[in-house]
């Protein structure tokens, strides 16, 4: 299988600081340059990342399963259903608790998926052109926003058309949270300022609510947006520096919710194998498919790499479309000698 077609859409600057002969990227730039220049270099940022095989330890700690319980019952209120999503909730988490897995070496992009890279595989037709119409306007305003109102099918479409697929349940936390146990992409420290997520309502408005609630019977399913991170909606992919999880990737704390293979189950991991571990199903998106990494409507602790929300049990089928839920395409790796070997033909 191929790996994702490179772009040099994305690109880093690299500065070179000549006179003191700071070895950059580029050299040859830096040394036509005046003795004591700055000298800004640019160079193409891949757009995947390797991520090797190994071990980690997949799945949610008791207190980060305790923590999403909690503000479960306060996000959600205190109807019927939200008592009993909530309680549902928790015991699928309870299925999810941490575990050793082992997966083979993978690539995985490094950002989530965007409008201009969709609007591409439409205007190529390997898409359809469904999710760029389907919501609000603002959501495809620009290119370097990640793509949302897509479904998982048309996700795996787009994946498959850049020689890639979904990622699974696996790899996807795998690339957030590496081999040494870390909570977030970064490491173990809560830094909300550093990822775009939304907010728990206060106290005030969740007394009424629920007062209402009890009346009607409703259940709130997402939270506040937040613009205290910069971003109240989804903000251009990239865009937290200080986000970078331990292979190189962005965005795998919020910004988007993220579709990835499996399916989801009350079970949990229950009866999946420790080595490459999936639940792909058997009727597409037609059932309720995982999604990852919380989003700029979900609240900071639902971002948490090893978490799926409470509402994946309730609404978020793989063939709906929400303004919140993206994705990014994972790659089987290639091995040094094939990927030369490919090259050269
Ligand atoms: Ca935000
Ligand atoms: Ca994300």
């Amino acid at each position: 299988m191929s790996i994702a077609r490179p772009g040099a859409r994305f690109v880093a600057r690299a500065v070179a600081l000549a006179a003191a002969g700071c070895a950059v990227a580029g050299a040859a730039a830096a040394a036509r340059a005046p003795a004591g220049r700055v000298v800004r270099v640019e160079r193409p940022v891949a757009t995947t990342v390797a991520v090797p095989a190994g071990t980690f330890e997949m799945g949610v700690s008791d207190d980060d399963a305790a923590t999403a319980y909690a503000v479960c019952g306060y996000l959600h209120g205190e109807s019927e259903d939200a008592l009993a999503l909530c309680a549902v909730y928790r015991d699928m988490l309870l299925h999810m608790l941490a575990r050793d897995v082992t997966l083979d070496a993978f690539r995985i992009d490094r950002l989530e998926v965007t409008v201009g890279e969709y609007r591409a595989c439409v205007a190529a037709s390997g898409c359809a052109i469904d999710p760029l119409i389907a919501g609000d306007e603002r959501h495809v305003a620009s290119d370097d926003l990640p793509l949302v109102n897509v479904t998982w099918d048309e996700a795996e479409a787009f994946c498959a058309w850049r020689g890639g697929r979904l990622p699974t349940e696996a790899e996807w936390e795998r690339a957030a949270r590496g081999d040494d146990g870390r909570r977030w992409p970064w490491g173990n420290t809560d830094r909300h300022d550093d990822f775009n997520h939304g907010q728990l309502p206060p106290d005030v408005m969740v007394e009424l609510r629920d007062a209402d609630d009890r009346a009607r019977g409703r259940l709130y399913l997402h939270a506040d947006p937040d613009d205290s991170d910069g971003h109240a909606y989804a903000a251009p992919v990239g865009s937290y520096l200080w986000d970078e999880g331990p292979y190189g990737t962005h965005d795998q704390a919020g910004n988007v919710a993220e579709w990835v293979v499996d399916e989801v189950v009350l079970e949990g991991y229950d009866d999946l194998p420790s080595v490459n571990p999936v639940r792909r199903g058997s009727y597409g998106g037609a059932v309720a498919r995982v999604v990852r990494g919380g989003s700029w409507r979900d609240p900071p602790t639902f971002a948490l790499p090893s978490l799926r929300v409470a509402v994946n049990l309730l609404v978020l089928r793989g063939d709906q479309r929400h303004p919140h839920i993206g994705f990014r395409c994972a790659y089987d790796a290639v091995e040094p000698a094939a990927a030369t070997a490919a090259a050269a033909n």
